[in-house]
């Protein structure tokens, strides 16, 4: 198929921090220089040599880049090339990320299930509840004596995954605890960060009440008989483009297994953590719930998830459980200090690798180095730091290799890719939060730089935000509302070759194959896994450069 070189100048279309590195890439033209012009004053105000044209092996076309991160006076800019259009419009601020970060976190109020989006929240994307999911059925695969086949339980709340309206343990804990994290890592700056929800004004930040919405509803995900945790609560198959409200079909618990046991586990262990300070309470009923899936997990070792022939909705399915066993007992760890869970992360067997829904390493080694200091002396504390650091060295220097300056390799052009770019960040961070070494953090700057628009693409992938954002996300109320503009603050799953939509992309390279399209699932839908990384990394960003 075509291939679409971009001819404009691609940079992050949200703008820069005055303290951050600036790049931009500059499609082949007949000149060496580069100029940076004031827009209000159409003064020039930096300027500098065009770098070297390079291939990147996912995009067509060469690039080369322009680097003007000297500039450090606020103000409204364009990057101008002799030949070429200006680039878009960006800013350079102090602070240029706090309403992305705001709006990213915002996009899971406007997931919410189980309750109406009033308008003095939600504005123009207002709408009425939807799945109270106050009756949901026991579907054979997760019967029980005292839950039999389509015998009738209570798990409202929550967040729908993505575009779709199941929610699904699996994707919705790594979502959960990368939320957590971010505030765990970050109180300072989640203290102040007000999202206008239903519960702002309350004794806890804004941050953990959108959280805390989704953690009730995973509670209600565990078998009290057994400790044993729900795969997923979805439809059948998957519903129609339609409003939440206009949904009733019946929804179902399927299967208990292995990997949403330990996930809950986790998630459970570190929510009691960070809740509490606020509510010791509910968060010794949290940790509860954790030791009972783990038990659980402990005694059903190997239970994958295997969908039922008559269910077709997302799978998550997994079948490789060692990461998940570390994880759930590395926060168990991090919470009692019991040195038996320190043992059953196995340290020294395992290794470290970007977090996803299915691979859970990167988070357990996230969260023993951010407590190193408060360890037990069980904990091997160099290894901990070495797993961190050793990873994010890897990830820098793929970006240091790359013709974009973006560490994006082959195999990260997956369904997601641009959640991948974002865990890949938020690993970067880790090994900042360790090292206090700089060359970090400009590695997730240029991650964060490529999904707002240093990508051949020339979209920035977040809904709302750039110049040219995504208007055709694969999210069931954006195309079932009345709203021109979709839901904002979502980042769209982003280019890969996979097309298994079968839908008419533009090019087959792991870097363009992207389609602005509700036929695009594959591209082009939104998760919840994909937006946590991007608010972990845009809160670590703004609480770097405001320090
Ligand atoms: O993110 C998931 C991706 O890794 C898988 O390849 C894909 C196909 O199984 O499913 C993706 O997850 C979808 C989930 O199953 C249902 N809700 C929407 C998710 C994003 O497309």
């Amino acid at each position: 198929s075509a291939v679409n070189a971009s001819d404009r100048i691609l940079l992050n279309q949200v703008g820069f921090a005055t303290a951050g590195p600036k790049v931009a890439l500059i499609p082949p033209v007949d000149a060496s220089s580069f100029s940076v012009i004031n827009v209000v004053t159409g003064a020039e105000v930096a300027s500098g040599e065009i770098g070297a044209y390079q291939q990147w092996p996912y995009a067509s076309g060469r690039v080369a880049q322009a680097d003007f991160s000297e500039l450090n006076m606020p103000g409204e800019y364009v990057v101008r090339v002799p030949g070429l259009a200006d680039s878009d419009t960006f800013v350079v601020a102090q602070d240029p990320y706090r309403e992305l970060n705001k709006a990213v976190i915002k996009a899971y109020y406007f997931n919410r299930a189980s309750t109406a989006l009033e308008p003095q929240y939600a504005g123009d994307w207002a709408r009425a509840s939807g799945h109270p999911d106050t009756e949901v059925r026991i579907h054979p695969s997760a019967a029980s004596a005292a839950r039999p086949a389509e015998s009738v339980i209570s798990s409202p709340k929550g967040w729908y995954d993505a575009g779709d309206y199941g929610k699904y343990i699996v994707n919705s804990g790594i979502s959960t605890y990368t939320l957590l994290a971010a505030l765990e890592h970050y109180p300072e700056l989640y203290a102040q960060c007000e999202l206008n929800i239903p519960e702002s004004g309350d004794s806890v930040p804004d941050l953990l009440d959108e959280t805390l919405w989704n953690v009730d509803w995973m509670l209600t995900m565990q078998d009290p008989a057994d400790g044993g945790v729900y795969h997923k609560l979805t439809t059948k198959s998957f519903v129609g483009k339609v409003m939440p409200a206009e949904t009733h079909e019946p929804r179902y618990v399927v299967q208990k297994g292995t990997a949403a046991t330990l996930n809950f586990a986790a998630v459970m262990a570190a929510a009691s953590r960070v809740v509490q300070p606020y509510d010791s309470t509910r968060a010794s009923t949290m940790l509860q719930a954790a030791q009972s899936a783990w038990q659980w997990a402990g005694q059903n070792p190997n239970i994958a998830y295997h969908q039922p022939d008559d269910v077709s909705t997302g799978g998550y399915g997994d079948s490789d459980f060692s990461d998940e066993f570390a994880w759930a007992a590395a926060e168990l760890y991090i919470t009692t200090g019991n040195d038996a869970y320190y043992q059953a992360i196995k340290a020294d067997a395992i290794g470290n690798q970007v977090p996803g829904w299915s691979q859970s390493l990167g988070l357990a080694w996230m969260s023993l180095a951010a407590h190193a200091d408060s360890l037990t002396a069980a904990a091997d504390t160099a290894l901990i730091q070495k797993r961190v650091t050793d990873l994010a060295d890897t990830i820098v220097a793929a970006g240091n290799e790359s013709a974009y300056g973006v560490s994006m390799t082959r195999p990260d052009f997956v369904w997601g890719s641009n959640g991948v770019a974002m865990n890949r960040a938020m690993m970067l961070v880790q090994a900042y939060r360790i090292t206090g070494e700089q060359n970090y953090m400009a590695a997730a700057q240029a991650l964060l730089d490529y999904v707002l628009g240093r990508n051949p693409t020339e979209y920035s992938f977040v809904t709302g935000f750039g110049a040219r954002p995504p208007m055709h996300i694969h999210h069931r109320p954006s195309v079932a509302d009345d709203v021109v503009a979709p839901v904002p603050g979502f980042l769209a799953g982003g280019p890969h070759s996979g097309q298994q939509d079968g839908c008419e992309y533009p090019s087959d390279l792991p870097a363009e194959s992207y389609l602005d399209d509700w036929c695009s699932y594959a591209s082009n839908e939104i998760t919840i896994n994909w937006n946590a990384p991007l608010v972990y990394v845009t809160g670590a960003l703004e609480a770097y450069y405001l320090t």
